[in-house]
């Protein structure tokens, strides 16, 4: 019994929960981020929940610090592919 009367115990089986206050399936114990339905876990505690983290099981990567790189990658391409058209341009201007 976990002292919680069954009329408020969202989970009148389980123990060692009886809250569900963002209302997503997972206890307030055991969700990781009780007040947002859309995330219940943080495997590796980066703050950032499993649903929305591109590198759940790496701490040092999520969406956010994997989208800078890949916005210089692209970046650089475009930069190269100018270059490579001014100096295709010049080639021909100069023949
Ligand atoms: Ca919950
Ligand atoms: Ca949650
Ligand atoms: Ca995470």
């Amino acid at each position: 019994m976990d002292g919680v009367g069954d009329n408020s115990d969202a989970f009148p089986t389980d123990p060692s929960e009886w809250d569900d206050s963002d209302g997503d399936g997972v206890g307030d114990n055991s969700d990781a981020f009780p007040t947002d339905p859309s995330e219940w876990t943080d495997t590796d505690g980066d703050g950032v929940g499993d649903v929305s983290d591109s590198f759940p099981e790496d701490p040092s990567k999520s969406e956010r610090s994997v989208l800078i790189p890949a916005l210089a990658m692209v970046v650089g391409l475009a930069i190269i592919v100018t270059i490579a058209n001014w100096a295709l341009a010049k080639g021909r201007s100069d023949s």
